[in-house]
């Protein structure tokens, strides 16, 4: 009993003598004292040797130190395993971190951004609205009557589940929604996306993106719609560019213009862009109906509004030497990342 007893203490002394610094380590304590072959297991064979009315207290002794063991065990696993080891053992502080690769502007924002940055500089807020409309919003309200052909399937998608509602084909549908509120007056630009059913092609898609301007108070005129338009090519294309209004027709404005600027390619001289002409058109835009202005609830006695739309896609192709419109849908990281990335 008294050898258990010198054995077990220099065992003790042993164990807490043993340097464990890492998980290897930890393992090499287990199979040294707590192993099969181990110090532990070969003290328990000392059991025999001891006198039988006294194997009881050995027993009891030998458990204790047993679970004295495997508590130093569990204490070195818990400091040196990866999981919980802690942050100044385990990760190396000096290595560069993991990269965050930065995105880039989709180039139709970065177009559409330009758009509406130069008319909030005249005051235009901007509003949007669902790309799912009713008929009384895409058409009724814009004096497309029951049986325009813009109405036609063949040109409008419409939804199969209610056949009241259609695929916005332009933002009109917005402006309707704000001149619904009845907040006079209105200073607006509604941008986004459309959808006409045309077959895919390089020059035209079934969505592409608009933006359309409304501006509705007392007394506004056709000279007010001039230089507002005057003044965004000028921003947008340079203080020499010139400006000519074509008569036009919408349903939803009367009188309709379309307006060309001096081609901004080869400065009028001519060329594949302008067709030789020296113009390209860039809007349309016209005073707004007295019908649409009465859909509304705005008494067109008492008010007056300009309304403009253009295309968003096609200035982008111009500007960043795009030849294929397809290439704005499809997401080609190719083509995406030859835009500068967003800093
Ligand atoms: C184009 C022509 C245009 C409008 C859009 C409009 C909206 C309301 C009332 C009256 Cl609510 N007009 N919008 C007016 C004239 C032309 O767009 O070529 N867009 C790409």
């Amino acid at each position: 009993m008294e050898a258990l007893r010198q054995q077990l203490a220099q065992l003790r002394t042993e164990i807490e003598a043993f340097p464990v610094n890492q998980v290897a380590d930890a393992e090499a304590f287990r199979i040294r004292f707590l192993g099969t072959k181990g110090a532990l297991k070969s003290v328990m064979g000392e059991m025999k040797n001891v006198p039988a009315e006294q194997r009881k207290e050995a027993g009891q002794l030998l458990n204790e130190f047993k679970a004295f063991a495997e508590s130093v065990y569990q204490a070195h696993l818990d400091r040196t395993s990866p999981t919980t080891a802690s942050v100044g053992s385990s990760v190396d502080r000096s290595l560069p971190g993991a990269s965050q690769p930065i995105g880039s502007r989709h180039p139709v924002t970065r177009m559409k951004n330009e758009i509406v940055s130069i008319f909030q500089k005249l005051g235009f807020a901007v509003a949007e609205g669902p790309e799912i409309e009713d008929d009384w919003h895409n058409f009724g309200a814009l004096n497309l009557p029951a049986h325009h052909p813009a109405r036609d399937m063949q040109d409008t998608f419409y939804v199969q589940q209610n056949p009241d509602w259609v695929l916005r084909t332009h933002t009109s549908s917005v402006q309707i929604r704000e001149m619904e509120k009845g907040k006079l007056p209105i200073r607006m630009l509604m941008p986004g996306r459309v959808f006409r059913n045309e077959t895919i092609s390089a020059r035209s898609h079934c969505f592409f993106h608009q933006v359309e301007g409304l501006y509705i108070d007392e007394q506004v005129s056709f000279a007010d719609l001039k230089q507002t338009l005057y003044f965004f090519v000028q921003e947008m294309y340079g203080q020499d560019v010139k400006v000519r209004f074509r008569p036009s027709y919408f349903p939803f404005t009367e009188p309709s213009a379309e307006m060309d600027i001096t081609c901004f390619i080869c400065g009028g001289d001519g060329c594949p862009v302008c067709k030789k002409s020296g113009w390209v058109e860039i809007l349309g835009c016209g005073m707004v109906h007295p019908n649409v202005l009465r859909n509304c609830n705005i008494d067109p006695e008492k008010y007056t509004g300009f309304a403009f739309g253009m295309g968003v896609e096609r200035p982008a192709m111009l500007k960043y030497g795009v030849s294929d419109l397809r290439l704005f849908s499809e997401n080609d990281v190719r083509f995406l990342r030859q835009f500068p990335a967003i800093t």
